[in-house]
């Protein structure tokens, strides 16, 4: 019996969500939560009913699906996997999807059409001479910058962006760091695995016309995703930066002259540090959580089985009278782990 259920649970795992009614998933969640094909064998046996009685009984709850996959049926067919912006390259109204050198134009809702403009690598979208096209950043290899010619080509702006100092880099951020009116960004620096590793660089915009380096990472830490945003509510754009390697994440506050200061550790949003080491992080993300008007963070970490590796969090902005200090809600959000 006990091999019975151990088998059932691990079938119904394996099983498409599609096929399985909500109830057999909810006991499935019970089976494993409680480990019951640990449980005594007599107590096992006078369970065993119940879990009948329980799955024959119950009248099958619908499978629940908020999401339908549209992507053949909208002309996705041979989308690239990667890194995906979403933005209105052509200014029709309908948002367009860039993945990973694959630009995609929608089709007023109806499908997408897949346009040939020689980018290549991840990229992200920004209006950086602030003409009403978004232009296009790409930080694979030395890293370029695309300029939108009326939302049907692109132009190389070549040397106007220096080449990055990374060989891998993993992700970047748009934003205006200098409250110039010009987007500038700030770009990863990723690894060679295991022995090379890449510095964090911030480029200038000046004047729509080129970027130039503004600052460049001295203690070198492995990137992943960047995100900004004016957690501390003084007008100019801060940055998180998601570091891998079980390294501590950075918090970058910014004096709106985009002099940066890391602020990570006195505001608690480094990892837990405590345990011996940081997390493996891939990418996190700014959102009011509880509406009261302060940015809150999510962070997302990849972790193995060992306590010391942090896993992911939900982290509370607890805004100005307590100096942006961030409180650790993953318990009370009741945040799921899982390898
Ligand atoms: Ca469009
Ligand atoms: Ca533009
Ligand atoms: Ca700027
Ligand atoms: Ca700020």
């Amino acid at each position: 019996m006990r091999m019975l259920l151990k088998q059932v649970a691990e079938f119904l795992a394996r099983t498409e969500s599609s096929s399985v009614s909500r109830k057999w998933y909810v006991m499935l969640d019970y089976m494993f939560a409680k480990r019951l094909w640990d449980l005594p064998e007599l107590l096992l046996l006078s369970l065993f009913p119940v879990l009948i009685v329980g799955l024959v009984g119950v009248p099958s709850l619908p499978a629940q699906s908020a999401f339908d996959d549209v992507t053949d049926s909208v002309g996705l067919t041979g989308l690239g996997g990667g890194v995906a912006a979403w933005g209105d390259y052509n200014g029709d109204g309908w948002v367009d999807l860039y993945v990973s050198g694959q630009l995609w134009r929608n089709e007023k809702g109806k499908r997408f059409d897949k346009v040939d403009v020689g980018f290549s690598g991840p990229g992200i979208w920004g209006d950086f001479d602030n003409d009403g096209l978004l232009d296009l950043f790409c930080w694979s290899g030395k890293g370029k910058v695309f300029r939108n010619l009326g939302g049907e080509s692109f132009e190389d702006m070549g040397d106007a962006f220096p080449d990055l100092p990374t060989q891998v880099s993993l992700g970047a951020t748009w934003g205006d760091f200098n409250s110039d009116g010009f987007l500038d960004i700030y770009v990863g620096g990723y690894e060679v695995w295991p022995s090379q590793e890449f510095p964090d660089v911030i480029y200038l915009n000046e004047g729509g016309k080129r970027f130039v380096e503004h600052w460049k990472q001295q203690t070198i830490r492995r990137a992943r995703g960047i995100t900004a945003a004016d957690y501390d509510r003084d007008g100019d754009l801060d940055i998180y930066v998601s570091n891998y390697r079980l390294q501590p994440n950075s918090l970058l506050q910014n004096d709106g002259q985009a002099n940066f200061l890391n602020v990570a550790k006195e505001l608690g949003v480094d990892g837990d540090g405590e345990l011996g080491a940081w997390g493996h992080t891939i990418g996190s993300a700014w959102g009011d959580f509880d509406n009261d008007g302060n940015l809150d963070l999510f962070v997302g970490n990849f972790s193995h089985p060992p306590a010391y590796q942090d896993r992911p969090a939900f982290l509370k902005n607890l805004g100005e009278a307590q100096a942006f200090k961030f409180s650790d809600q993953s318990k009370l959000a009741g945040l799921h782990w899982q390898e």
